[in-house]
């Protein structure tokens, strides 16, 4: 477990220290957001007693969110959104076999009554993203760090295309 302090308001939760490469793109943009935040290896299949304490003490140690990652038999998002009403994120991971399509699948078919919002395969920046878009609901000192992240991006693009630009001319 990584823990970037006690009160960590996103618990981040993957099925294997193998996905840690991937979601750990998710701990540096909630890092970059200023969002306190915890990164969990505990797979539904092997652990999930140790997974079902986690969830249920999550939202009494402060967790607002919950963002899950897993490959394959991608169960994780699901059983922890069976478990709790916080907003549970799922984040297909790549795989080797299927490129990441099983783990999509796996993901975003849930049944009715127990939703997980799923990003893109391999996706974890933006399910940080769309964590802290949750979080600034009620906090708006980061709904300013967040108009400020894509006002950033909006001038990082204008900035590239106008250089490639000036290249075209010379
Ligand atoms: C899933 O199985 C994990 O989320 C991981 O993506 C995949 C493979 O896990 P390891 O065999 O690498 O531990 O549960």
């Amino acid at each position: 477990m990584a823990d970037q302090g006690t009160s960590a308001r996103v618990g981040i939760v993957c099925g294997s220290r193998s996905d840690f490469p991937v979601m750990e793109k998710a701990v540096e943009m909630l890092g970059r957001l200023e969002i306190p935040c915890e990164l969990h290896a505990i797979s539904a299949h092997r652990a999930p007693d140790l997974l079902f304490r986690f969830v249920g003490g999550a939202g009494e140690r402060g967790i607002c969110v919950i963002i899950a990652g897993a490959g394959g038999a991608a169960h994780l998002p699901g059983v922890i959104a069976a478990k709790t009403i916080l907003p549970v994120i799922g984040v297909p991971i790549p795989t080797q076999v299927n490129g990441g399509l099983d783990s999509l699948l796996s993901i975003v078919q849930m049944p009715k009554g127990i939703p997980v919002a799923t990003v893109a395969i391999g996706g974890a920046e933006n399910a940080a993203l769309l964590a802290a878009e949750i979080l600034a609901l009620a906090d708006p000192a980061l709904r300013g760090r967040l108009l400020a992240f894509r006002d950033a991006q909006t001038r990082s693009i204008e900035e590239d295309e106008s250089n490639a630009n000036l290249r075209d001319d010379s």
